[in-house]
């Protein structure tokens, strides 16, 4: 196995840490007898599925990975200056990171943190602890004057465990656009669980991919969820080979086609994975329930992820109802992604 690079890019793992079968076989059971059929994003990140998507976050289409990092390179400093700014006694800043994985791309902000204030508290929240352990090594090995404390948790579901220091102010890092895979309904609750860990005052750094504008097209948008290597659409289908070992079901993989379509109502790239003919998929019986049998007709599909895309209203308006106040926004210079400073209050 190579050694993992402190920048090395893995997958957001979303995922509940009750990724055991019977939680698999409890989402697929749900989602393959639902019309329209569904599949949620976190069986993406098995094994398998978390090294495409880190093949993905590489890909020429796929601008999000690097267009945050570079956002983040850029205004480090400032971003740091905002956050710390605003309340003279509490200026020292601690860095909670939601869904940390291997924290890749936190390091530009500590090394920033530790420039404006000698030292730092990193806290990294993440349902993997082995993705954690990785994040400890390497942000200690490369990030001196940075202290971590690793917490493994599942921000979607419980309350932060977050560990609050007397005296320093909280900055939340929410990157790489993890929120958009939540219903606006979701993210705000998910939004209001963040915000009532931290007090007025602190902070919340949140990255969200753009919507199409006249400097974005939707063929961007697209292309980033249908590239021509053909990664997204190993990453898509990997979902069945994923439900084949671990549920034993039987799904011809080779007979669903990749699909990512552009949804302008809700303003999300949706995939789905779409039937190439008459077929019938069986599920053994398990610990959901007994045992399955799904017929699908040509044509027929299983939607299997939203990415919302967002505008500067679009971000406020998430933001707002679990009490942040924006605070700064900002964005590359082809305005494809952006990095939201918000302000509990
Ligand atoms: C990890 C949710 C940000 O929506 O762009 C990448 C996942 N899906 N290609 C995204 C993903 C297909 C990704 N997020």
């Amino acid at each position: 196995m190579p050694p993992i690079a402190a920048f090395t890019e893995t997958a957001p793992i979303s995922a509940t840490p009750d990724t055991t079968s019977h939680a698999v076989a409890a989402e697929a059971r749900a989602g393959l007898t639902a019309h329209p059929r569904t599949l949620s994003p976190w069986l993406f990140y098995d094994e398998a599925g978390s090294h495409l998507f880190e093949q993905i976050t590489q890909l020429p289409e796929y601008y999000l990975t690097r267009t945050e990092r570079g956002i983040l390179t850029a205004h480090a400093d400032e971003i740091l200056q905002q956050a710390a700014n605003g309340d003279k006694d509490k200026q020292t800043l601690t860095l909670i990171e939601l869904g940390a994985g291997t924290a890749a791309k936190t390091g530009v902000l500590l090394a920033a943190a530790v420039r404006r204030q000698g030292s730092v508290v990193y806290q990294p929240v993440d349902v993997s602890e082995t993705a954690l352990a990785v994040a400890s090594r390497n942000i200690q090995a490369n990030f001196p004057g940075v202290t971590v404390r690793c917490q493994v948790a599942d921000y979607t579901r419980e309350a932060l465990p977050l560990d609050r220091l007397p005296n320093l102010r909280t900055l939340a890092l929410y990157i790489g656009s993890s929120i958009g895979n939540f219903s606006p309904a979701d993210a705000k609750s998910l939004l209001s669980n963040v915000r009532a860990q931290l007090l007025p005052g602190d902070k919340l750094l949140l990255g969200t991919d753009l919507g199409p504008s006249p400097q974005k097209s939707i063929d961007t948008l697209l292309a980033a969820y249908n590239d021509a290597a053909g990664t997204t659409a190993a990453f898509n289908r990997n979902v069945l080979t994923r439900l084949n070992r671990d549920l034993g079901a039987d799904f011809d993989t080779d007979a669903f086609t990749h699909k990512a379509v552009w949804n302008p109502i809700h303003s999300r790239i949706e995939m789905h994975l779409e039937s190439t003919r008459h077929q019938r998929v069986h599920i053994p019986a398990n610990s959901a329930g007994p045992a399955l049998t799904l017929t699908f007709e040509p044509g027929e599909t299983i939607h299997t992820e939203n990415s919302y895309k967002f505008t500067a209203a679009a971000i406020e308006a998430l933001l707002a109802p679990a009490a942040f106040a924006t605070t700064r926004i900002w964005h590359d210079p082809q305005h494809l992604f952006a990095v939201t400073l918000a302000t509990a209050i």
